[in-house]
């Protein structure tokens, strides 16, 4: 058994046996005496967060559908704005839950300590929950910041560490509300608060309305501060997000540039430069020239493109309706399309369109971005670019369709 010495206090020495345990449990209160170590605010704080991550969960799931063509959810073409919305949420929510959970853990730390470790099995089973829920949310906060601003130090995949995560914490965070729930109740309903389980004591400082007023503001100001990356109003305000929606080539953002795709102009520009109209859904094959695409009727269309990383830039786009290029080869109307970049090696390099998306008047092979041809950066010499799709899903420097 460890019998060393260990601090109780500022100035008491004690001896950890079995005889001592009760200093131990002394150790707790006399270490944190801020009255904000209380029940109240951990309850409160705890409210804001189930909150703030399940409207997280929620968005990150259906970010996780629509990206996987075999997925099951639907994935409609309309309303066009869409997935603008759930992602941003995402975002804001996500960035938004950061000074909540530092301030909810930095709230119930001394709980952390408490001893002994559990009074029952399942009390045991809801402590040990706290280890999935604790580091769980700290990996998702820390992976989706760090996304966000291109920044990814860790050896797993994003999506699939962050996926996983989210997982584990909502999970355990079934078991810590089931078992905080009567506590929670108690102090959201309302009334004159109960009393502080902390006396307060005389060191002053910041009440726990003060406190939690406090979090609560600085987490609607971080919300504030990085929403401009997808609601253009609030552009200006937006000092704490990596994008904004109108800085880059053709005032609109790039995440990945030519320059690091490998693409070059050249590519575009070569007078040999077809696209591609096959695939057993094609009963006659095309292969058109800019021209030829050009002599088609055009379409222009006022549509976002939403990123995953949660910035969002409106453009009006001009182009050729995808559908008008299925009938061309006499595709039938329930056709899918793969849309393939000539871009190589990148993940990111083709999408598929399901039926909705293809049929939608508004998915284009797009040639002008407000009225000019596209930047190279933006996937000159042909991009796509429809209603309601991630932003990794809108392929650039198109020259392939695969009709199924
Ligand atoms: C990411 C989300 C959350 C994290 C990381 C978290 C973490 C913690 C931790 C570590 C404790 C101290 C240990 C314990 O008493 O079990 C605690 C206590 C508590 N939590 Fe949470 N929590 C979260 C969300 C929530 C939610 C959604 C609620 C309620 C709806 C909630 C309500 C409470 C309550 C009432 C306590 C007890 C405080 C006390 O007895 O003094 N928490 N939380
Ligand atoms: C600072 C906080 C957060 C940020 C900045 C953030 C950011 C992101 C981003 C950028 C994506 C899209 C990734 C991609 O498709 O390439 C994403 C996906 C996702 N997020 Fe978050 N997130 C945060 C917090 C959370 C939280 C708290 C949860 C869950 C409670 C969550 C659950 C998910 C899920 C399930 C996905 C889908 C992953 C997939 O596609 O497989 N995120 N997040
Ligand atoms: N071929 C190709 N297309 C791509 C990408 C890519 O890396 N390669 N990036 C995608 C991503 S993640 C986004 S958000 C949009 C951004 O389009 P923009 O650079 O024109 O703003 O392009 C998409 N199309
Ligand atoms: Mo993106």
């Amino acid at each position: 058994m460890f019998t060393g010495s260990f601090e109780v206090g500022p100035d008491r020495v004690g001896t950890l046996g079995a005889m001592e345990r009760p200093a131990v449990r002394r150790l707790v209160p006399a270490s944190f005496p801020s009255p904000l170590h209380d029940e109240r605010v951990a309850a409160l704080l705890g409210a804001a967060l189930g909150v703030t991550f399940a409207v997280c969960f929620a968005t990150g799931l259906l970010s996780h559908a629509w990206q996987d063509p075999d997925s099951w959810v639907p994935f409609p073409a309309r309303p066009a704005g869409l997935y603008r919305v759930t992602q941003g949420l995402h975002v804001t929510a996500g960035l938004a839950s950061i000074p909540l959970l530092l301030a909810k853990l930095w709230v119930v730390f001394p709980k952390l300590f408490a001893w002994p470790p559990a009074a029952s099995i399942g009390s045991l089973l809801v402590r040990l929950a706290l280890l999935p829920l604790v580091g769980g949310s700290l990996l998702l906060v820390v992976t989706g910041l760090g996304n966000i601003n291109i920044y990814r130090p860790w050896p797993f995949g994003f999506r699939a560490g962050h996926h996983w995560a989210s997982w584990l914490v909502m999970g355990a965070l079934g078991i810590h509300v089931a078992a905080r729930w009567a506590v929670t109740r108690r102090h959201l309903r309302p009334g004159p608060p109960p009393p502080a389980s902390v006396a307060p004591t005389a060191h002053g400082g910041l009440t726990r309305r003060g406190f939690v007023g406090t979090v609560l503001a600085s987490s609607v100001g971080v919300a504030l501060l990085t929403v401009g990356q997808t609601y253009r109003p609030l552009e200006r305000l937006a000092l704490l997000s990596p994008r904004r929606p109108s800085v880059g080539p053709q005032g609109l953002p790039v995440n990945r540039t030519a320059a690091s795709a490998g693409v070059t102009r050249a590519q575009g520009d070569d007078p040999g430069f077809r696209l591609v109209i096959d695939g057993p859904g094609a009963p006659s094959p095309a292969r058109l020239s800019l021209d030829d695409l050009r002599a088609l009727e055009q379409r222009s269309a006022r549509l976002p493109i939403a990123c995953v990383e949660g910035w969002s830039a409106e453009a009006t786009w001009t182009g050729v309706p995808v559908r008008d290029l299925l009938a061309l080869v006499g595709a039938a109307g329930d056709a899918e399309v793969t849309v393939r970049s000539f871009q190589r090696g990148d993940r990111l390099a083709s999408s598929e369109l399901n039926r909705a998306h293809a049929q939608d008047p508004d998915t284009l092979l797009a040639l002008l971005l407000d009225g000019e041809p596209l930047h190279l950066d933006h996937g000159y010499p042909l991009r796509l670019i429809g209603p309601n799709r991630p932003g990794v899903l809108q392929t650039k420097w198109v020259d392939h369709l695969e009709v199924r």
